[in-house]
């Protein structure tokens, strides 16, 4: 069979559909049992991820490694060395029963690229880097983006032990389980004057590109978070015996926390703020006892930076008054705060324009979810390119994105790619 002709860059329509859907089943096989799927940050499933894309990679005779983080990163020499590189990729690890597309349509759609730039010959200036970044999810410790974060220096070796999961292991602890080397995440980080550009394929996680029937998400703007982790302390005691007057319970003062965090965002002055409760253990739990400790986690979003953090520190101060009016006490942690970003509206630019050479339908819009392009912002400038999610559902076994719409992106990434490698 003759070779197809190869242009001085892949001609886009090169990408397959079939291939990105064994990539996305592959992975969708590295779970826990029950519902959706479960690959937490720094498990041997999440290793047994990247072990898949590192195979895949190595097969395409692309250089790769695995730092100290845990991040794969796989390169393409280009021909002129001196040249910063450009990146694209995303994260492997998922939330307890989340879906099969969150981070890992990204990830497959870097190998779909990374196979038709290797085996159609593609020319490029610059290093082509692929990575699958470690520990996306803020589920298990309660930061998202870490292994990004490590990258951009955002987070450093003491935050490794501070942050700690639901049974008081430590990120550290747990790097070190699958083998990684937290005391060496130094040697992890970027250097700017190394890059020239970085592009992310993410689901959208929501519902506007579905209903406003565009292909392709540009993002201008990622949401900030801060995460808190409040622990009310009341007095568990008889559930009859105990009169109403005389009660110390926790479960009350929580509620009326997640009730107040509600209805705060709800508020006119607060469009764009988002509060959630996600998590919320009751001890001891039984019928016929009132609850005396209660821990749960809030989620702040914002695209205000400044609205972000006065709704945090105005929540911490009401749910100590809420505390302390039932004779409680609440311990407020920040477990976690991002700031919103701007993304770089050159490469959106550049995104745009590979929307409209390949026809392309697009619509530009902010992230309420945190990305690791994010993170990566501050080494080098960063795009973000959503494709549709069925009926906006994410972090839920529901969770879906079609092959065909993520090879549209996939498409779009590629062809952003050639231009930034032309650049400058
Ligand atoms: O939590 C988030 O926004 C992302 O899914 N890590
Ligand atoms: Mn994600
Ligand atoms: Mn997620």
């Amino acid at each position: 069979m003759t070779p197809p002709t190869v242009h001085s860059a892949a001609a886009p329509d090169t990408v397959d559909s079939g291939r990105i859907a064994a990539h996305l089943a592959r992975f969708a096989q590295l779970t826990e049992a029950g519902e959706g799927c479960t690959r937490l940050a720094y498990t041997p499933l999440e290793r047994e991820a990247h072990a898949v894309f590192t195979r895949h990679m190595t097969g395409l005779g692309l250089l790769v490694h695995t730092d100290p983080a845990g991040n794969t990163i796989a390169e393409l020499p280009g021909d002129d060395d001196t040249l910063g590189a450009i990146g694209t990729g995303s994260h492997l690890d998922t939330v307890p029963h989340g879906g099969g597309f969150d981070g890992i349509a990204g990830v497959a759609a870097a190998m779909e690229i990374a196979e038709v730039v290797a085996r159609r010959g593609v020319t490029h200036r610059r290093k082509w880097r692929f990575i699958a970044f470690a520990a996306e999810e803020g589920a298990r410790f309660g930061q998202a983006c870490n292994g990004s974060r490590m990258v951009a220096g955002l987070t450093g070796r003491a935050d490794l032990d501070r942050l700690v999961d639901r049974d008081g292991r430590s990120m550290a602890e747990a790097m070190s389980a699958v083998g990684l080397h937290p005391d060496r995440i130094d040697d992890a980080r970027w250097r700017p004057e190394d890059w020239h550009a970085f592009v992310e394929l993410h689901i959208e996680q929501g519902e506007v590109l579905q209903s406003r029937g565009a292909d392709i998400g540009v993002v201008d703007l990622i949401s900030g978070s801060t995460r808190l982790r409040v622990a009310v302390h009341g007095r568990a005691t008889h559930s009859g015996g105990t009169p109403m007057h005389l009660r110390h319970d926790a479960l009350v003062v929580a509620a009326q926390c997640v009730t107040l965090g509600d209805r705060l965002a709800r508020d006119e002055k607060h469009h764009g703020t988002r509060v959630t409760v996600g998590r919320l253990e009751v001890e001891p739990g039984s019928i016929t006892t009132i609850p005396g400790a209660v821990d749960f986690s809030v989620d702040i979003r914002d695209v205000d930076t400044v609205r972000q953090r006065d709704v945090a520190r105005r929540l911490a101060a009401e749910f100590d008054r809420i505390a302390r009016a039932h004779g409680t006490s609440a311990q407020i942690d920040v477990l976690a705060d991002t700031s919103p970003v701007l993304l770089s509206a050159a490469i959106a630019g550049q995104v745009r324009d590979s929307c409209a050479a390949l026809g392309l339908s697009y619509r530009v819009l902010p992230s309420g979810a945190s990305h690791d392009a994010q993170q990566i912002n501050r080494i080098a400038p960063a795009a973000l390119v959503f494709v549709p999610s069925r009926n906006g559902l994410s972090h839920a076994p529901q969770e879906f994105t079609s092959a065909a719409h993520i090879a549209g992106g996939s498409r779009v990434v590629l062809e952003t790619m050639i231009r930034l490698d032309a650049e400058g």
